[in-house]
């Protein structure tokens, strides 16, 4: 499957979730407001969330208000807003040998996935990497990443099950740096953003590697799950205040309603989003692309 039909399977659920909901008001007369409302309601109970039902219905509100339209011009419209809500995220730099990446974020958002898809990927692109198991909160956090180190065929720098995770990082980022590795990707175990003393043991590691090189971490990318509801943009806002974060990763946008979180991310934060997960396999992660995406979310 190409990246591009993958994305827009993975969005399929989105995808008829919102064009079912616009259709209703497509070629049945005026826009009223009371249309637009119910159309609100609807979109919120068809689980595209909250803020990203609140995006669209007002920019049919700016742009169709009392206007006879028609699906297509609709579509136009939901289109021209995503446009002007998104961007293409920076091309990716690798910079530094090793380039340092530290993965965070919420309890099974999937980051140990996400990096796993990362290390195929990059693998496959002809760099080395080395993952570094930094959860090691369980032993099954750290098999998890190794059967994914395994896969890829990345390098694989582990502890004991309940060692300090910043001693991971710091021993990682030594032996990729005289490994010669291209990349390395720091595990983290899932924590809430409202946990202080989880918090400062992300700045200990962030403060431990930057030992060896003061780059170090060259990115902080957060793992946000696609279903997150309302939440989410609290929970990235404080993860920023805290980090300084780099990038976004938005996960399991197959399966659901809310591909268009996307969309409310976009519009109230400047972090780019990089990629995106669909769906658990290997390959099934993708650079985020502004066009794709819009493609993926209103085709028809
Ligand atoms: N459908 C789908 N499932 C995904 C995606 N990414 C991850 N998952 C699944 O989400 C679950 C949690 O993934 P993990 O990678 O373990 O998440 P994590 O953030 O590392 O979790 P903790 O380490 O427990 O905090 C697993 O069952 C993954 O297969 C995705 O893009 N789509
Ligand atoms: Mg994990």
């Amino acid at each position: 499957m190409s990246i591009f039909s993958a994305l827009k399977a993975g969005l399929t659920k989105t995808r008829e979730a919102l064009l079912g909901e616009f259709k209703s008001i497509a070629g049945v007369g005026k826009i009223t407001d009371e249309m637009l409302e119910t159309l609100e309601e609807h979109l919120i109970k068809a689980d595209v969330g909250v803020e990203a039902a609140f995006l669209l219905t007002d920019a049919l509100r700016e742009h169709g208000l009392g206007k006879s339209l028609t699906q297509s011009e609709i579509n136009a419209i939901l289109r021209n807003e995503a446009e002007s809500l998104l961007i293409d995220p920076p091309e990716l730099k690798w910079q530094g040998r090793p380039h340092v990446v530290l993965i965070i974020g919420v309890n099974g958002a999937g980051k140990t996935t996400t990096i796993g898809k990362l290390a195929h990927r990059l693998k496959q692109e002809g760099k080395s990497v080395l993952l570094a198991a930094g959860d090691t909160f369980r032993a099954a956090a750290i098999e998890q990443l190794e059967t994914w180190a395994q896969r890829s065929g990345a390098d694989f720098v582990r502890h004991q099950e309940n060692s300090d995770p910043s001693a991971v990082a710091y021993d990682s980022c030594k032996a990729a740096t005289a490994r010669g590795n291209d990349i390395v990707f720091i595990d983290t175990a899932g924590r809430l953003h409202n946990k202080d003393h989880l918090m400062e043991e992300l700045r200990k590691t962030i403060r431990v590697v930057k030992k060896i090189d003061e780059n170090f971490p060259h990115d902080i990318w957060l793992v946000i799950d696609g279903n997150t509801g309302q939440n989410v943009i609290k929970q990235v806002k404080v993860f920023h205040e805290s980090f300084k974060l780099t990038g976004l990763i938005v996960t399991k946008l197959d399966g659901t309603a809310k591909g268009g979180s996307v969309l409310s991310i976009a519009s109230e934060l400047k972090i780019p989003i990089l990629w995106i997960g669909v769906g658990e396999r290997i390959e099934q992660l993708v650079p985020f692309n502004k066009a794709e995406y819009i493609e993926g979310l209103f085709s028809i």
